[in-house]
């Protein structure tokens, strides 16, 4: 953009925001409205999910923290001395400064994520706490093909960490795409490893408390995507007091599901185009799939599986080396 006064800055840039674009594409046509779940993490929505992550109903992450915590030493020595840590997305800096601080002497650190500014911040906090680790983030899309950069000398292993069960916002096909990609990014074939966090199946009833918090917070999470959607769009598009946040568990999909409700009967326009809503009509803006010993095996199919789980089997750890379980 050439220089130009704030407010033109404003105008013009929203026009090209991915949010709009997929608004456009997922409001204005027949049947399920759908919204991306990747807009929900603007800088509010981090913060929002933040939040989650340390409500009572939100299960998750202390149960995956818990487990990394419980079983760190064996993974360590699992993986040796020399790691280099690749984590795709941002977030999750306790469970990763925990788990970098157990490896022996890791080699470097590779933050992966498209935002510089959940980039920047990670870095600075991770160098803080561990001084001497050698930290070289790289923005890009990691759902695209990527390189690493070149690692540095020495021996090394590269190990994939994905944790928090964002997996589970991709479907079964997109998931499997995803893994392979990661398990050769992390050159699982030649000595690499994966160390993914799933979250279980496991009944609708202590599923979906956790997607629909007492104190409101989900329902904020929620409904902060027409906030940004207003925001980048520069007028009220949806007016987030006409819609509630609900969750749903997809039994033929495994997967719980957000939603924002349109109360009443709703008329609208985006890029020129007409947006309807019959009362009671939805916006689907969030699938968290949850994983079975079935989809656990597909996923990992023909790869030694080392499963770390807690006791009931809520949540589960999975390290993903070559050779057969
Ligand atoms: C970050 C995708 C794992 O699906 O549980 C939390 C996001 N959505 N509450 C999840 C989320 C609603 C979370 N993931």
């Amino acid at each position: 953009m050439t220089a130009c006064s704030p407010a033109t800055a404003r105008q013009i840039a929203p026009a090209g925001s991915a949010l709009l674009r997929d608004a456009v594409e997922g409001l204005t046509g027949p049947g399920q409205k759908t919204l991306p779940c990747k807009h929900l993490y603007d800088a509010r929505g981090v913060e929002l999910f933040e939040r989650i992550t340390a409500l009572p109903e939100y299960y998750p992450t202390r149960t995956e923290l818990a487990i990394l915590r419980e079983n760190l030493p064996r993974i360590a020595a699992e993986l040796g001395p020399g790691v280099r840590l690749v984590e795709p997305g941002s977030g999750s800096s306790t469970k990763t400064r925990e788990l970098l601080a157990a490896l022996g002497d890791p080699s470097e650190y590779v933050p992966i994520d498209i935002a510089p500014e959940f980039l920047a911040a990670g870095k600075a906090s991770l160098a803080r706490a561990l001084p001497g680790l050698r930290v070289t983030p790289v923005r890009a899309d990691f759902t695209a093909p990527l390189s690493l950069p070149p690692a540095p000398g020495g021996a090394h292993r590269t190990v994939v960490f994905f944790p928090g069960s964002t997996l589970g916002n991709f479907g079964p096909a997109e998931a499997k795409r995803l893994v392979d990609h990661l398990a050769e990014l992390a050159g699982v074939g030649g000595g690499g490893a994966l160390l993914i966090g799933l979250d279980r199946i496991k009944p609708p009833a202590e599923l979906l408390p956790a997607y629909d918090d007492d104190a409101g917070v989900t329902a904020a999470f929620n409904l902060n995507l027409l906030h940004r959607l207003n925001r980048e769009a520069g007028r009220t598009v949806l007016a987030p007091g006409c819609f509630r946040h609900e969750a749903r568990w997809n039994a033929a999909a495994a997967a719980v599901e957000m939603h924002l409700v349109a109360e009443h009967p709703l008329e609208a326009e985006l890029g020129g185009r007409p947006i309807h809503f019959d009362a009671g009509e939805s916006i689907h803006t969030e699938s968290s799939h949850k994983f079975g010993d079935a989809a656990i095996g597909r996923l990992f199919a023909g790869w030694r599986v080392q499963a770390f789980e807690d006791a009931s089997r809520r949540f589960g750890l999975y390290l993903v080396t070559a050779g057969r379980s």
